[in-house]
């Protein structure tokens, strides 16, 4: 029945585009649009610079290093080497060179006025992907992290000069209220028979969509179920910082309390085999085997989910 529906993914980087891999198997192109958090995009040696749209690009063109999980697989450092050896330049931001070309591209198209989603548009066609990629919105809404330690850091510096080790204060998302939902977005939205969260970070990636003004009461307006996965599996997470961020917020690290921060917004939560079963007001709950190891489990997890919130009109 998955075939018949038109599904929305709101998803972050390395984490949700195993599920989105999982989607593209069962879900006809026409019918699956993944809305990517940019939150993360910063403009670094003047090209601008999308990580999670290019990380789910990348999954589903079959061109991302499958170790890291960004960026494409084989590619080399010629250009970086350069900037190190030839101008001493602190490289922390690893560009590899074929990855260049989709900085150096998109940054042309955004120069030549063409809006994000456009520019997306276009990198993300000629790449073959099938599905619709779009921007959560055409405005620069770029995350801001208030450490101990070192003050409001950029998300990337964070994330990467300091790999995540500075503890967190508080997440801003500038321009938040002034951002503005695309066309292609709502439409999407209003459109979609299932919206579902993926399993990434709610706090760095999730949070960024969520923060544009209107999406929130879109999602909880909206009569198509909105179901998140857990991004918790056992009391951590499968990779990256969401355990210890919700640590310091004062968080256990459950499911539940990650199921929480959707309040208000979701009315299906796919739990985990290996977490205890939830009870949530107003939100129905399943479990299944949400690690996903292999193409296998990605399209399992997928067709489950689609399949179980299928039942729920039975
Ligand atoms: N992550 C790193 O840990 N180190 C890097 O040097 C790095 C470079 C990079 C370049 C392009 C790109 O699209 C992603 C890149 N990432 C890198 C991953 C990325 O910044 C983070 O995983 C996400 O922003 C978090 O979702």
């Amino acid at each position: 029945m998955a075939l018949e529906r038109n599904v929305a993914v709101l998803i972050g980087g390395v984490g949700g585009a195993k599920l989105a891999v999982g989607l593209s198997q069962i879900v006809p192109p026409p019918r699956l649009t993944f809305i990517v958090n940019t939150g993360d995009d910063f403009w670094h040696l003047g090209l601008k610079i999308c990580p999670d749209l290019d990380t789910v690009m990348y999954t589903l063109a079959g061109l991302v290093n499958p170790q890291s999980g960004w960026g494409i697989k084989d590619d080399s450092a010629i250009a970086l080497g350069s900037l190190e050896k030839n101008y001493q330049f602190e490289a922390w931001f690893r560009l590899g060179d074929k990855d260049l070309a989709t900085h150096l591209l998109r940054s042309h198209l955004l120069r030549g006025g063409h809006s994000l989603t456009a520019a997306t548009r276009f990198l993300s066609r000629r790449l073959g992907v099938k599905p619709t990629l779009l921007p959560m919105c055409d405005a620069e809404v770029p995350t801001v992290i208030d450490t101990v330690g070192f003050g409001e850091l950029g998300f990337q510096e964070y994330f990467v000069k300091h790999r995540w080790q500075p503890a967190i204060k508080s997440i801003r998302h500038e321009g938040c209220e002034q951002a503005v939902l695309s066309e292609p977005v709502r439409s999407a939205l209003k459109a979609a028979d299932v919206v579902l969260i993926a399993p990434s970070n709610p706090w760095l990636s999730l949070a960024p969509i969520l923060s544009i003004s209107g999406m929130r009461a879109l999602l909880a307006g909206l009569e198509a179920p909105v179901v998140a996965v857990t991004p918790i599996i056992a009391g951590a997470a499968v990779k990256g910082p969401t355990a210890k961020i919700m640590g310091e917020l004062g968080l256990a690290t459950t499911a539940e309390n990650a199921a929480g921060y959707y309040s208000g917004i979701i009315n299906g939560f796919v739990n985990d085999v290996r977490n205890d079963t939830l009870k949530l007001d107003a939100v129905c709950t399943v479990r299944f085997d949400t690690l996903m190891k292999n193409l296998n489990d990605k399209i399992k997890l997928a067709q489950s989910t689609l399949d179980w919130i299928e039942g729920w009109g039975a």
